[in-house]
């Protein structure tokens, strides 16, 4: 058919098109056959329409399964059904690719499947609606975090995810043959970030990552996407106000554009300021309520959980004990028990770890001795650190975990078109 390229989309029909002839593509959700004509539901990326049959294309309507992919050719006319403005009378239809059924789940949605089985057939899962909104909504989130972050001046990278050793200690490290040489896959960009800023200053990378992580919760994948930024000359708190700043744009974006209204009207409670609470506050909110743990002591789930009770939505627990977190973090200099650095969490669930960074070379080398590593193995990343190094401070933010938050759901599976974990590696 002709101008298949000009096509009008579900979305763009409207009353003013009436008398016009216009041409579709979609696929056959549904045909309700009343005798001499027919109703076919058809949908493409950006909703349904109303397209009616009759005679021959009524015929040859009846004889193509559901889903199947049509390319329709027909004039706009107002439609006598209620819940529907205007309608195609269609005059030629081609059936493009015909799904041969029974199919392995229904994408309209009415028969419930697994998430499994959702998964084994994940393209098909993308045409019900709530499934591709999810998709939908990530990418506009993408779209509002890059935009905020081109205005304050970062500008984004990309950094090697095939890499010679570890950027976060040892573990969770998956590794590979890489020429006769091993290879891992990298499990941020935390390293590289932190060289750049030595030339770039404030930079910025969307991509994924990878740990061999043996977890089986609903938050942990062997692969997912990090939004991770840095910045020279900034102060932790300033990434937290950055961090708060990227969080609030994005619910109103997404607010605007979608239906997970509900989950912004939450947020609102909140009137866009993000509570900051110690690690200190933390453990004295914690004993409270029964749970009392030492200075030191790691946030298990279930303190979390009593947390995520108290401060319900967003909450920053900043300020934590040096010993629990990674090498490259900076300790307080009144007290270098407890080190510059935050978790933005939403209830129990982690979505951003941040900090200011060690960048004294010397310090920074004999905190990897500390924490049993090797500075032989990040000789590449420390020589950096006698190279004019700026005080920097920066962070990453679990995408796929933010979007749990945003769609509502309590497995990260259903944010990750294709995700992997110890079980799934196909498709
Ligand atoms: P961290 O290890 O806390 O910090 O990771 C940052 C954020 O990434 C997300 N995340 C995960 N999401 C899904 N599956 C996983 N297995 C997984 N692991 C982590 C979380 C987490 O908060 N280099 C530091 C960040 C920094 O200091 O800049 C880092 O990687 O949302």
């Amino acid at each position: 058919m002709e101008n298949i390229n000009k096509r009008t989309f579900a979305a763009e029909l409207n009353s003013s098109m009436v008398g016009k002839q216009v041409t579709i593509a979609g696929w056959l959700e549904d045909l309700r056959d009343i005798g001499k004509i027919g109703f076919a539901s058809i949908r493409d990326m950006t909703g349904t329409l109303q397209a009616l049959v009759s005679d021959e294309t009524l015929s040859i309507a009846k004889e193509i399964p559901r889903q199947s992919t049509l390319i329709i050719q027909g004039k706009v006319q107002n439609s006598r059904a209620k819940n529907v403005k205007v309608e195609i009378k269609v005059t030629k239809l081609l059936l493009v690719g015909k799904a041969l059924h029974p199919l392995p789940i229904d994408p309209t949605g009415r028969v419930e499947s697994s998430l499994d089985k959702r998964l084994d057939s994940r393209a098909l899962d993308l045409r019900n609606p709530c499934v591709s909104s999810i998709f939908k909504t990530k990418s506009k989130v993408l779209q509002t975090i890059r935009n905020v972050l081109v205005s304050k001046k970062f500008i984004e990278v990309h950094t090697p995810k095939i890499i010679g050793s570890a950027t976060e200690g040892g573990a969770n490290l998956f590794s590979f043959d890489y020429f006769k040489r091993t290879g891992y896959l990298a499990q941020s960009p935390q390293l590289f970030k932190e060289q750049l800023v030595l030339g770039l200053e404030r930079i910025f990378e969307i991509g994924p990552y990878f740990r061999a992580e043996p977890s089986h919760t609903g938050r942990h994948l062997s692969e997912f996407v990090s939004v991770d930024f840095e910045a020279a000359y900034l102060e932790y708190y300033d990434i937290m106000d950055i961090v708060e700043e990227l969080i609030s744009k994005v619910i109103k974006n997404v607010s605007e554009a979608t239906h997970y209204q509900s989950f912004a009207n939450g947020y609102n409670r909140i009137d866009g300021k993000i509570p900051r609470i110690s690690y200190q506050q933390c453990l004295g909110e914690l004993s409270s309520v029964g749970d009392k743990l030492e200075f030191g002591d790691d946030l298990s789930d279930a303190s979390l959980k009593k947390l995520g009770e108290i401060y319900p939505g967003f909450y920053f627990i900043l300020d934590w004990p040096t010993k629990l977190k990674p090498f490259y973090i900076l300790e307080q200099e009144q007290n270098p028990e407890i080190s510059k650095s935050f978790d933005l969490q939403y209830g129990y669930l982690e979505l951003v770890s941040g900090g200011r960074r060690e960048h004294n070379f010397d310090i920074l080398r004999s905190k990897l001795v500390t924490q049993g590593l090797n500075p032989d193995l990040f000789s590449d990343h420390l020589k950096t650190f006698e190279w004019g190094m700026p005080i920097h401070s920066g962070c990453g933010l679990g995408l796929d975990r933010l979007m749990m938050v945003l769609t509502g759901t309590n497995n990260i599976r259903e944010t990750v078109l294709y995700p992997r974990d110890t079980e799934r590696l196909n498709p």
